[in-house]
């Protein structure tokens, strides 16, 4: 029998996860969680998408500490898993699987958005030059991140059981089929896998084997808690987001990545590039086929997904390649029914970006489907 390859449009497990199609709706921030409490919108919005083989909530804070932008969801409040609840019943009775992000900024963030107006945390007290979102009498603005300040080792195991309790509710209360850990984009993880933002001289800077330690102990609390083949990471490598910088990162990932292998993750999800940007850099060249072969030559099995700036002929190419799964994430804000979209080669919709974080329905659950 001649071997057929698989399309976008066949079903894949990753680990516990077993899903329709290879499509996946990537985490997007939309700024429409007034107190962190998701809404009955949300729940609406998120089930429009449900033919996605897989979709990844925005990025959801998992203690107010972990929070850096106005009106992004929680889940560490009764009413946040509450909130949640309506979105996974909803998005489950429509067919669809849906696992949470689990999102701790580190230094992105503004004093007036922290516990008792206090500094945002960070590995090292070193200000990231980039902006966080607030929103002032319901317009939208971007501030200067305030000055963080360098956690203690001593408070690192607070920060894993942070986590671990997220990961707790995201599953038993809130009904989620699993969790993706943010380590992305120049967050909390992120800061501390790369020299940029680490200049920490304890056990978690340093060499490429301290730096990954706190990332590595997250996951390990968070496969313990609620199984590794329900837990998914999400990496980018070289993505500028956020003021992120490492001089090497191939062999820091290498490392990453092999690590991971221990843990039987459901999948590693990778951003290609600079996040929503280019998908080469040439100031910061990486080999992800390299990666993929680290992870796979340590044991890894989780599947692979690969995301940003893809389209069907690209998708496909990655899936041709041996990758598992491929992300999207600003055509499926336009596009509800992205996924018969691309199956039927019918044309998309343009999204609207003044309407990606904040307001309401408008731009949010009215674009129209085929
Ligand atoms: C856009 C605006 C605010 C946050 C990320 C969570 O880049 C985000 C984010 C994106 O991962």
């Amino acid at each position: 029998m001649p071997h057929r390859t698989a399309t976008l449009f066949d079903p894949v497990h990753a680990g516990a996860l077993h899903l329709a199609n290879r499509i996946v709706m990537a985490p997007l921030t939309r700024n429409r969680a007034p107190d962190a409490i998701p809404t009955s919108l949300m729940a609406e919005y998120y089930t429009q998408r449900a033919s996605a083989g897989l979709i990844i909530t925005e990025a959801t804070a998992i203690s107010q500490q972990g929070q850096g932008y106005a009106d992004v969801p929680g889940l560490y409040g009764t009413e946040q898993l509450d909130g949640w609840k309506q979105v996974t019943q909803s998005v489950h009775a429509a067919g669809g699987k849906i696992v949470v992000q689990l999102w701790h900024v580190g230094r992105v963030s503004h004093n007036c958005l922290q516990p008792d107006g206090g500094q945002p945390v960070a590995p090292s007290a070193i200000i990231a030059n980039t902006k966080v979102l607030l929103i002032k009498n319901g317009v939208p603005e971007f501030i200067e991140t305030s000055e963080p300040r360098a956690l203690l080792a001593s408070e690192l195991p607070d920060i894993v059981h942070t986590y671990q309790a997220a990961a707790r509710n995201a599953v038993e209360t809130a009904g989620f089929d699993g969790v993706e850990i943010h380590a992305a984009n120049g967050y909390l993880l992120d800061q501390f896998l790369k020299v940029g933002s680490n200049q920490r001289r304890d056990d978690f800077g340093g060499s490429i084997e301290n730096r990954a330690r706190l990332l590595l102990e997250v996951v390990q609390g968070v496969a313990q808690t609620i199984g590794g083949d329900r837990t998914g990471i999400r990496l980018s490598p070289v993505s500028p987001s956020n003021d992120a910088f490492d001089p090497d990162p191939q062999p820091l990932f290498d490392y990453v990545v092999r690590a991971l292998a221990d843990f039987k993750l459901a999948y590693i999800h990778l951003v290609e590039g600079a996040t929503g940007g280019p998908r080469e850099l040439p100031d910061r060249p990486f080999d992800y086929i390299a990666l993929r072969r680290a992870y796979r030559s340590a044991g890894g099995r989780g599947a692979w997904m690969i995301n940003n700036g893809l389209d069907k002929a690209l998708a496909e190419q990655a899936i041709n390649e041996g990758a598992e799964l491929v992300s999207f994430g600003r055509n499926f804000i336009a596009n509800p029914d992205l996924v018969e979209r691309l199956r039927q080669d019918l044309p998309l919709n343009e999204g609207d970006r003044s309407t990606y974080y904040g307001g309401g329905a408008k731009g949010y659950t009215d674009y129209p489907t085929c």
